[in-house]
């Protein structure tokens, strides 16, 4: 009550209104609500709570002092709509089906706002949302078109339409939270609402309070701004993210006019947001960035600097922006939490602050986030709920974002779906907020999106309290950390016999984190666009399957594609005048024909008859379980079923690989091919086992037939067709 009696004592009239609005509260339910303020891309290392050492947060720590701070909470998929979508549906990427940004989010889908309006709670978002579809399951909602712009930004109304409006989006959003809070909820339900900060996104752009924050002041430079990226995957190297070769001269530099000093800065020369300024906003910002540009140019002009001097500048142009961004979102929760105060809300409203991921602030030299490291895989998760959670207090449990859904619905005291797959966290919230012995040792990880801006590659992993291990199918790499001993991940001991107990426990646990939450890659479309010849084909591919009439198409691997190398004259002789195509791709497995045929590869293909051999990849590379692979197949199935209903399918039994009956792989291939057997229904899918065309009397594989026990000869080419070409001709080509 302390915060109405100072009110009382101010503002008469504001205490009147205070006064009617806490009686009706009195008779409003007694359920808590629920206000979850959210930015986007707050690093942990810029909050105040978590120890930040280049900036203050004094708001969002007032939810730490009376609250609780989780230091080990977790991403499931570290970009925007991913996480968003992970958040909604308390499910990981490949079962909420949003796994890269750009992606379109299924609103049909249950989702905790849809279960908390069913159970009588209000519910509304305000702000960023980025996931395509429009917003189910809220009473109200008003969101930034995609990315959404920091100056005078436009909001998408429920109606449709889009309205701009004249400040700063940070503000606005704020100011849209209060309006709704105060003047707009029916204050006879309980509510949850949602408010969604743009900031600190890219391109960092300030509100004109906080231009001149850090003036005259350097930001603490983070010990890995120059890391080598020695003792780690190469992969690292290919990254698109770093100060030294990646910040825009315009974009992210905010310098004016055309590119220059190609040198240091990377060509985007547009700055959005300063062509969305008014006049007096853009006086602000030049007064501002101009003379400490100008005074840049300068000094690189007159050679006085080296290139790590220039890193330097950039870090502290980004750092600056960054944190200056990240002011107005701890004004904004501000503003939230005295509204609470002064709205006797406090005491039965859980508040929390958290970001879709992580972020780089300079460590490793890099900005932005996406990898499985610990800056982008932790989110800032704050929670104040007086009488439950403990004040002051931080705690270890591992949490993950697919834990809030179940979470909310359990404060409502709402069923939580079995289906869901986070946990509540709410036993650990009423246990001091310490991990309960059953709590989980370790959390899952992935990541989809290569190919695609900053060119990071697709990972995943696990983290447990000590340690990550985290594996790329690009090159099949390992990579683990002991994160007590190198708390900055610089050093992978995959292969350090030391780690052997380790590596060996967490590849198991991994393993099974992957069957609890039905991951199985073998299905989950994933590109190979980040392989230049592969980007290549693929498009050449589309090009040509747009332009042709086929009848004919091979689907398949390397195998298929040789038809184009040791199979050629046998490929001339039988289908030349046959209208034939060739999809096979070298190195694919299941998940990469998924890719291709629903974007693009099948756009305008519709072939009398497919022939498809495909799967001994998933064999190869890590040994995939049968009825897994056998699970890609069927989806590959179904894809052609949708996409060309009228197509024959002869689905070959993948190939006897290895030269001895006994051979491993061949033995998974054999396994895969119990259930390829299943698929035949003699209508449609036409399933033919070929083996016995490559093998000796004895089930051994010759040299003349495969050179390598897998791939084919210009005889095994010879081979193939011949044992198709009966049932060809009998499908009609
Ligand atoms: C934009 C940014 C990227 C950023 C993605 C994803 N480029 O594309 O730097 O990684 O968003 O961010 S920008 O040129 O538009 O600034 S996310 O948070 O939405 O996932
Ligand atoms: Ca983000």
């Amino acid at each position: 009550m302390q915060t109405h009696l100072s009110v009382i004592r101010s503002k008469p009239l504001l205490w009147l209104t205070t006064l009617i609005f806490c009686l009706s509260a009195l008779t409003a339910e007694q359920r808590p609500n629920i206000v979850f303020i959210f930015s986007d891309d707050h690093a942990v290392q810029a909050i105040g709570a978590y120890g930040s050492k280049i900036n203050q947060t004094p708001n969002i720590d007032r939810l730490a002092e009376e609250g609780t701070v989780f230091l080990n909470s977790f991403c499931a998929n570290s970009i925007c709509g991913p996480s968003r979508a992970n958040i909604l549906t308390g499910k990981h990427s490949h079962i909420n089906g949003f796994r890269r940004n750009g992606e379109r989010f299924d609103g049909t889908q249950t989702t905790f706002p849809k279960l908390l309006q069913q159970a009588g709670y209000q519910t509304a978002l305000v702000g960023k949302w980025h996931l395509s579809s429009n917003p189910t399951g809220f009473d109200f909602w008003e969101v930034l078109p995609g990315q959404g712009s920091y100056y005078n930004p436009a909001f998408i109304q429920m109606d449709g339409s889009r309205q701009q409006f004249t400040g700063y989006c940070t503000d606005l959003i704020t100011e849209k939270a209060l309006k709704w809070l105060k003047e707009d909820r029916d204050p006879s339900k309980p509510f949850v609402l949602m408010a969604q900060h743009k900031a600190p996104h890219r391109n960092w752009s300030p509100a004109l309070r906080h231009l001149s924050m850090f003036d005259g002041k350097d930001v603490p430079v983070p010990d890995t701004l120059f890391d080598d990226y020695s003792g780690r995957t190469p992969l690292l190297k290919e990254n698109e993210m770093t100060l030294d070769r990646h910040f825009h001269w315009g974009h992210d530099a905010k310098f004016r006019g055309p590119s220059q000093h190609p040198e240091h800065f990377a060509s985007r020369h547009r700055n959005g947001e300063y062509l969305r300024m008014n006049e007096e906003q853009k006086a602000a910002w030049d007064a501002q960035y101009e003379p400490e540009n100008q005074a840049l140019l300068a000094q690189l002009e007159a050679g006085e600097l080296s290139k790590e001097d220039v890193v330097r500048w950039k870090y502290q142009r980004y750092i600056k922006d960054y944190l200056r961004t990240v002011a107005a979102v701890d004004d904004g929760v501000g503003s939230i939490l005295d509204y609470l105060d002064e709205a006797g809300l406090a005491d039965n409203t859980v508040v929390i602050y958290s970001s879709d991921q992580g972020f780089y602030l300079g460590e490793h030299g890099w900005y932005d986030k996406r990898w499985m490291f610990e800056e982008s895989l932790k989110m800032p998760f704050l929670v104040r709920w007086p009488g439950v959670v403990k004040a002051g207090v931080k705690s270890e449990a591992l949490i993950q974002n697919i834990d809030y859904a179940p979470t909310f619905l359990e404060i409502a005291g709402t069923p939580v779906p079995a289906d869901i797959q986070g946990r509540s966290i709410l036993p650990v919230l009423r246990n001091d907020s310490q991990a309960t012995s059953d709590w989980r040792d370790a959390i899952y990880y992935a990541y989809y999106e290569n190919a695609s801006a900053h060119a990071v590659p697709i990972h995943d992993g696990v983290r447990s309290q000590n340690h990550k291990l985290m594996y790329f199918p690009r090159g099949r790499q390992w990579q683990l950390f002991d994160l007590v001993a190198d708390p900055q991940e610089l050093r992978s001991v995959h292969d350090d016999p030391q780690y052997a107990r380790v590596f060996n426990v967490l590849k198991k646990r991994y393993e099974d984190l992957r069957t609890f939450y039905d991951v199985n890659t073998a299905v989950i479309p994933m590109t190979r666009g980040d392989e230049d010849w592969w980007r290549q084909r693929n498009q050449q591919v589309n090009q040509r399957v747009r332009g042709g009439d086929f009848d004919l198409a091979f689907i398949g691997d390397s195998i298929t594609q040789g038809w184009e190398n040791n199979g050629k004259s046998t490929w001339e002789k039988h289908y030349g005048d046959r209208k034939a195509v060739n999809l096979g791709f070298s190195g694919d497995r299941t998940e990469h024909v998924i890719w291709r045929l629903t974007r693009g590869n099948l756009k305008s293909l519709r072939p009398k008859v497919a022939v498809m051999m495909i799967g001994t990849n998933n064999t190869g590379h890590h040994m995939q379980a049968p009825d897994e692979v056998a699970a890609g197949v069927e989806k590959i199935l179904e894809i052609l079923q949708e996409r060309t209903p009228d197509t024959k399918v002869l689905l070959l039994g993948i190939f006897p690989r290895g030269r001895e009956q006994f051979d491993p792989y061949r033995a998974n291939n054999t396994g895969i091919n119990q259930y390829l057997r299943r698929l035949h229904d003699g209508e449609r899918v036409h399933y033919m086992d070929i083996s016995d065309a490559f093998l000796e009397s004895d089930q051994t594989l010759s040299r003349d037939i495969m050179p390598d026990y897998l791939h084919l000869s210009r005889e095994g080419y010879v081979r193939w067709a011949e044992a198709i070409e009966p049932k060809l001709k009998e499908l009609g080509i």
